[in-house]
């Protein structure tokens, strides 16, 4: 039978398994890639398996969402980041250098390779034919040491494009209107494949724009064939060489296929507080704004700010309306100042901001109360924005340009009506400047030019929390029992005041849920363990792995949920902590402060391969919850967590190990 793309890129890497959908298979990476706020603990973690030198293809280190440093934790956690890449042999690429995304796939990318990435966005590169892969950071220190990355088999999906974009549409319509149909949670467990006629009619910058926004369907990964656009592209990066035919076979089998007529889109957006809230542009115009941002790893591209610039030739910013660009990339930033394109914009009102994530997770630019922002990012939950009760739209630079100009919510179609002289800018490509591949660039430190040898640990860098091995009973009270959709910016919010703890668990832990309820934290540690209880789709989002760790630390041992997200499942077994599946009814039942028991032998139901496990609340009702977790899950829950587990393996000898001998 013929394999999709895919099939092709995980058979060629498969260390273990088989590609059916469901089984859990290990896969070889080629590259993995960090940033500064999950890139501590990996290199942490690194440190504490006792492994000595990176060992995929190439590592590289990012330091790009908190980069304006105004506090010594943070610059502190640059320079050790910067060590730890030096010492272990990971490029390094300096704070204000652009976000990973966006820098990884200008510089390493490649076609048919995988890549696996401390960023739940490390999908993006799917634009280029790259297998990449979120995931928490101790997957990604162990892949790092050699060690294979466990997966649970997709399903494959094909996406279909028909037609062409009509102006004004947009790559990122082309995201907002899949969210709109398939949820937030409608791509767990899956890989979107794009396939069809429409695909070569979409640029890489496009093509990445959307594979960036399948992670807020849920999926696994996203990824398109590489063409002529592909070798282009590399070729504009001064990487020609790196580009390979991918497509699928032609009786390459897929789950299901979900048709999309290019022509036939709009411009869409996302309403408050979910990427999934998608209305036509149309349905909420009118509506007063006084923020718009274009950026972030999603449309931070020379190719997506560039359309913006030119809707402001000869324009302005509406007076109360604030605009800020927040290029993804110096080399984007670069790009626009040598064409002339910063001075146009900056002329026409516009604020230019280093290339960070920075207020895409509240650091910096936080929205003014009670106003509307309208940004090209990919998340909008609540809060997010560094201020609570926020109300953030997510649109394409089209649209937030558009309301630039007029200060309300507009359909850049209507806008062009109005004005008559306005033309939609479509897309133009852009060529880099600067050093080509294999020179030294300043703003990344290669392996060879590392400055350091030894880690350099400010006082704000803790150690690695470690949990005993599971036990046999587990009691506690439901500690806090929350809605559908939750995400790890509820369970750890990253704004700034909170962000610069990512590297002290003990100190980071005290916000733990408090978007929630923020007595959590106390009443948690007052406890000495309990569950958490949420609905559908518990921690989706960002692949933060603290989401699991502080849990753990304030003595969480478990989570009884409708179902899971998948990296924060992933990191819930890394973590030690039970991963228990509920129905509805179940659900309903349980009230926060019950008295939650599992009456069977956990640690001998985990270890023998139970999937049921009868849970008795308030000595009063029983109700069946299910493990669904592989043999490795169960070993590495059995242990207290992976850290353990993956010592544990090391000194048996048994070749799991990530080590290097
Ligand atoms: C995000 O977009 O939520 C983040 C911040 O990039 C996170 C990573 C983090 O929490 O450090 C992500 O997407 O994984
Ligand atoms: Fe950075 Fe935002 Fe992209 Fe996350 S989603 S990597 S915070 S720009």
């Amino acid at each position: 039978m013929g394999q999709t793309i895919t099939e092709q890129i995980l058979d060629d890497h498969l260390v273990e398994g088989e590609l059916t959908p469901g089984e859990e298979i290990g896969i070889d990476i080629d590259q993995v890639l960090t940033q500064d706020t999950t890139g501590t603990m990996v290199w942490l973690q690194f440190e504490a398996l006792d492994l000595d030198e990176v060992q995929t293809e190439l590592a590289a280190q990012y330091c790009d969402h908190q980069t304006y440093q105004f506090d010594f934790k943070n610059t502190d956690d640059h320079r050790f980041l910067r060590s730890a890449a030096g010492t272990f042999g990971a490029y390094f690429s300096r704070p204000g250098n652009g976000i990973c995304h966006q820098v990884h796939k200008e510089n390493f990318a490649a076609p048919g390779k995988t890549l696996l990435g401390s960023d739940s966005h490390t999908p993006t590169p799917g634009g280029l034919g790259q297998l990449a892969i979120g995931a928490g950071g101790l997957d990604i220190a162990v892949a790092m040491g050699g060690g294979a990355y466990y997966v649970e088999m997709p399903e494959i999906v094909n996406v279909e494009l028909t037609g062409e974009l009509p102006e004004w549409a947009t790559a990122k319509d082309v995201a907002l209107h899949l969210l709109g149909e398939l949820t937030v949670k409608g791509g767990v467990g899956k890989v979107l494949e794009y396939t069809g006629p429409g695909v070569e009619t979409l640029t890489i910058p496009e093509r990445t724009t959307i594979t960036n926004l399948g992670t807020e369907l849920g999926a696994t990964s996203s990824i398109f064939g590489t063409d002529e656009k592909t070798k282009d592209w590399l070729a504009r990066q001064d990487r020609e060489e790196e580009h390979v035919e991918l497509s699928p076979d032609e009786d390459a089998e897929y789950a299901e296929t979900i048709e999309v007529d290019l022509s036939s889109l709009e411009p869409l957006i996302a309403t408050p507080s979910m990427p999934d809230n998608v209305v036509p542009v149309r349905e909420v115009a009118g509506e007063d704004v006084e923020q718009v941002i274009i950026g972030s790893c999603t449309n931070g591209a020379y190719e997506d700010i560039l359309p913006g610039a030119k809707m402001l030739e000869g324009r302005e910013v509406a007076k109360k309306t604030e605009m800020i660009v927040a290029p993804g990339s110096k080399q984007a930033s670069e790009m626009l100042a040598r064409e002339g394109w910063t001075a146009e914009m900056m002329a026409a009102g516009v604020n230019f901001s280093e290339a960070t994530c920075g207020a895409c997770i509240g650091i910096g630019h936080v929205p003014a109360s009670d106003s509307v922002s309208l940004r090209t990012f990919n998340r909008n939950f609540e809060g997010r924005s560094g201020i609570e009760d926020d109300s953030v739209y997510l649109c394409s630079p089209e649209v937030a340009t558009a309301a630039a100009i007029t200060g309300k919510i507009v359909d850049p179609r209507d806008l062009a009506d109005e004005l008559g002289d306005l033309e939609a800018p479509g897309l133009e490509m852009g060529t880099k400047y600067g050093p080509g591949m294999g020179e030294s660039d300043p703003d990344i430190i290669s392996p060879d030019e590392a400055v350091d040898d030894g880690l350099i640990k400010g006082p704000n860098i803790g150690d690695v929390p470690l949990k005993d091995e599971l036990a046999s009973d587990i009691e506690g009270e439901a500690l806090l029992k929350m809605e559908d959709n939750i995400t790890t910016d509820h369970i750890i919010p990253a704004t700034a005041d909170i962000l610069k703890f990512r590297s002290n668990i003990e100190k980071l832990s005290e916000f733990t849920l408090s978007r929630v309820d923020d007595t959590f934290a106390q009443r948690a540690l007052d406890a000495d363990g309990g569950f958490l209880v949420a609905g559908e789709n518990y921690g989706q989002g960002s692949s933060r792995e603290h989401a699991a760790l502080c849990p753990m630390f304030l003595g969480v041992e478990g989570v009884l949920a409708q179902s899971f997200a998948r990296i924060h499942k992933a990191n819930l077994f890394n973590f030690g902590l039970v991963p228990l599946t509920i129905d509805e009814e179940t659900y309903e039942n349980i009230d926060q402060g019950d008295d939650v028991e599992i009456v069977d032998d956990v640690g001998e139901g985990v270890r023998n391969g139970a999937t049921e496990f009868t849970i008795r609340v308030n000595d009063d009702w029983e109700a069946t919850a299910h493990l669904d977790a592989s043999e490795r899950e169960r070993e590495i829950l059995a242990a207290g967590g992976k850290l353990s587990w993956t010592k544990q393996q090391h000194q048996s000898g048994s070749g799991a190990a990530p080590a290097d001998d």
